[in-house]
């Protein structure tokens, strides 16, 4: 590379990354394979449109990266091309939940969705994101006493408020999701259901958390967290009689998305392969057996995990502990100080302001990729509560 600055400021993030312990539940380390395709000629081609349908000429190899990845991504995840159709285009996952209310949901319309504050995401339908602006969020929580979703709760509000649509999936919250109950929830009040599966879609791939495919209409997902591919997103669509695949293509482009990233999508792609290969499944195991692990260590070393534990690869943390411990903003500075990055984040019910909140949500799919085991995550539960001690 030519531009010393740049080229220096890679070559900084890239030692920064090597040198910490990556604890970030939403970030990942991809392969050489996936960096080759993102850093490759692709990114040149302007591809507006879909394979075999495109607006620019010079598209034959664009064609054919766009539906290898549609191919391997229905593949991975069993589903089958009759029932399903899927979109690789959105840019990232907030554009991929932004283009599912588009295509699905009335302006003005109702998403039932987490609140931010208990676990949900922006793009559920909170007021700061733009889905909280054209559409109504119908605000839904966790149990007070459980720290889990109560279904006969949820059934409640969504009988009442009758939302358009469902969204089931989260960025904080650690436990399996019972995605018949929600199907249950959506038939009952005449909903569709959209499973956000960003978080914990590499875990789905690997068989290490049960699937959302059975019942939801809609499945958005993020690439780079569990997953382990390039920033980017997908949204699988069941196809059926009211024809949502087409709402959703033409909700992504040209609804909102210019030309897709065909470098991305190839890398996608790349990253899809390896997911379906066993040592992608065990890796997912081992994910989840280190997040138990850790969860089980840092219980023992007197510290309070939301719900008591996890499911995932996603551990939400109580530092503050009603002022016994230190607050979460405290905690991940000292934390970056001693090489572990987290991120500080609000727990169910938090008495403390968004910006230093009570808790820090930790995650194992990223030292998991450099082969982290359970033994390590003990250590290191040790080597965090020394450096949290009040
Ligand atoms: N920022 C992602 C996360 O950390 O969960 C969600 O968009």
């Amino acid at each position: 590379m030519k531009d010393a600055q740049i080229k220096k400021f890679i070559a900084e993030e890239k030692a920064r990354q090597k040198k910490v312990i990556n604890l970030i539940a939403s970030e990942n380390f991809v392969s050489p394979d996936v960096l080759e395709a993102l850093g490759s000629e692709l990114t040149n081609k302007y591809a507006e449109g879909y394979p075999g349908k495109r607006y620019y000429g010079g598209n034959t190899v664009t064609d054919k990266v766009e539906t290898l990845c549609r191919e391997r991504a229905l593949k991975l995840f069993g589903l089958s091309p009759e029932k399903w159709h899927v979109n690789v285009q959105p840019l990232s996952g907030s554009p991929a939940n932004v283009a599912v209310y588009t295509a699905l949901v009335p302006q003005g319309g109702k998403i039932m969705g987490m609140s931010l504050d208990q676990g949900g995401h922006l793009t559920h339908g909170h007021k700061v994101s733009a889905t909280g602006r054209f559409w109504q969020q119908v605000p839904y929580g966790v149990d007070r006493k459980t720290e889990t979703l109560n279904y006969a709760t949820l059934k409640a509000l969504a009988a009442k408020e009758k939302p358009n649509i469902i969204v089931a999936g989260f960025t904080a919250y650690p436990r399996v999701i019972d995605f018949k109950k929600f199907r249950d929830i959506a038939d009952a009040a005449g909903a569709y259901l959209m499973v956000d599966m960003s978080h914990i879609a590499g875990l789905v791939a690997g068989k290490a958390y049960p699937s959302p495919f059975p019942y939801a209409d809609i499945v958005t997902s993020t690439v780079h967290k569990t997953l382990r591919g390039p920033r980017s997103a997908m949204i699988f669509v069941r196809k059926d009689e009211r024809g949502l695949d087409k709402l959703i293509d033409k909700a992504v482009f040209p609804g909102l998305q210019g030309g897709p990233h065909m470098n991305q999508i190839a890398a996608v792609a790349v990253a899809l392969k390896e997911a379906a290969t066993p040592a992608f499944r065990k890796y997912a195991a081992q994910v989840v057996k280190n997040a138990h692990a850790f969860a089980d260590e840092l219980t023992k070393l007197g510290w309070r995990i939301i719900s008591g534990g996890t499911d995932s690869h996603l551990i939400l943390m109580d530092t503050w502990m009603n002022g016994k411990g230190i607050p979460g903003k405290e905690a991940s500075d000292r934390l970056e100080k001693a090489g572990i990055i987290v991120n500080k984040n609000a727990i169910p019910f938090d008495t403390r302001s968004p910006f230093d909140p009570s808790g820090i949500r930790i995650g194992t799919a990223a030292e998991t990729t450099h082969s982290f085991k359970e033994k390590d995550f003990r250590k290191l539960a040790h080597r965090m509560d020394s450096v949290l001690r009040k």
